[in-house]
């Protein structure tokens, strides 16, 4: 069994993006208990300006959905970052492994940093080290493979730099694990602006459908998405038509087809739209379906919750103190 381990931050509610390019692998890899591992990263969404109490709603939302898109307890282990405390303890050590230089290249410190600044927030030290707080997500559990958008292809990079550097410096501690991506909309891009990606905290963005927008809301957004000028009809061409390409990659997301053997079903823009948008509705509709359902009983969510931690834990703590120990540290 391959051991796999993944994450979502309760910044924003969660997207087509989040639920496109990476919980759909998730529901599809879910396996036993001990070889899925899927996680709330509370803490990551304490990186940015943060209201406390919408961080604590949107973690058991995002947990609720995560259930609603099909993980299941019986064959993953679903738990809340900030409950284990194996992540921080581990991530120090980590900080001890990587250099700021390599944190200061990140393409998303650099992106979020600016906005910060652009809001004149001070850029908070957390966001130059979240990266390393995600390798240590991962490492704890001797992840082999951690599903994910295109956008995380970096931080997972990072991740294995650092285990390769701890492993030949203080002994084989850590496995190496490596990205994995889906084969279509691995980076759904925002609907208004398809040079930038749909995300999660861009607040009520036109442009971002969310899973749990009204189908109503989904065919409006859907039937706005921005095309690309020019009469060359439907065609796939992610550089030259990137508003069309992304609209094409959603509908064989949810389709299953090839997106660019799609695009010659296809005359105009209308009719393509009107198929993205009928086909957005139906992959998300079981999700809403469940998730009013779960959303009934927040008590059962918590439980899951706790017994995740629980297991978590149990395998963590044996990896980090390995790790403790390698490193140099007088055991308790
Ligand atoms: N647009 C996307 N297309 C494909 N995959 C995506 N993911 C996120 N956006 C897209 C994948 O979803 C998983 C969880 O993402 P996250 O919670 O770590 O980050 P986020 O949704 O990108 O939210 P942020 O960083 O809080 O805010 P934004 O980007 O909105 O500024 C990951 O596997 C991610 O790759």
């Amino acid at each position: 069994m391959t051991r796999i381990f993944s994450g979502i931050k309760p910044t924003g509610h969660l997207t087509l993006g989040n639920y496109l390019g990476a919980v759909r692998q998730w529901v599809e890899a879910e396996q036993k208990p001990d070889d899925a591992l899927f996680c709330v990263v509370d803490l990551h969404a304490l990186t940015i300006d943060h209201d406390p109490a919408r961080v604590r709603r949107l973690s058991r939302q995002a947990a609720t959905l995560l259930l609603a898109a099909g993980l299941s307890p019986d064959r993953c282990t679903l738990f809340v970052q900030s409950h284990v405390d194996e992540h921080t303890r581990l991530a120090y050590l980590l900080e001890c492994t990587a250099t700021d230089g390599e944190l200061r290249r990140m393409v998303q410190y650099k992106e979020k940093a600016a906005q910060a600044r652009g809001a004149g927030a001070g850029v908070r030290l957390s966001l130059l080290t979240y990266p390393v707080l995600m390798a240590a997500d991962i490492l704890a559990y001797g992840a082999e493979e951690v599903p994910v958008g295109e956008d995380q292809r970096q931080h997972v990079e990072l991740t294995r730099d650092l285990a390769a550097r701890f492993n030949q410096r203080y002994g084989h501690t850590f496995t190496v694990p490596r990205a994995v991506h889906p084969a279509v909309a691995a980076r759904v891009m925002d609907l208004q602006d398809p040079a930038s990606k749909m995300g999660k905290s861009f607040g009520e963005g036109p442009g971002v459908v969310f899973l749990l927008d009204e189908p109503e809301a989904v065919r409006r957004k859907v039937m706005r998405a921005v095309t690309d000028s020019g009469d060359g009809g439907v065609v796939y061409d992610r550089a030259g038509r990137p508003g069309v390409a992304n609209l094409l990659d959603i509908l064989a997301a949810c389709t299953g087809g090839d997106p660019a053997a799609l695009a010659d079903g296809y005359g105009g823009y209308g009719a393509l739209k009107r198929d993205v948008a009928d086909a957005v509705v139906e992959a998300l509709r079981p999700l809403r379906e469940r998730h009013a359902e779960l959303a009934a009983d927040p008590a059962a969510v918590d439980r899951v919750l706790r017994e995740g931690a629980a297991r978590a834990r149990a395998l963590a703590r044996p990896v980090v103190d390995r790790a403790y120990e390698a490193i140099g540290l007088l055991a308790p």
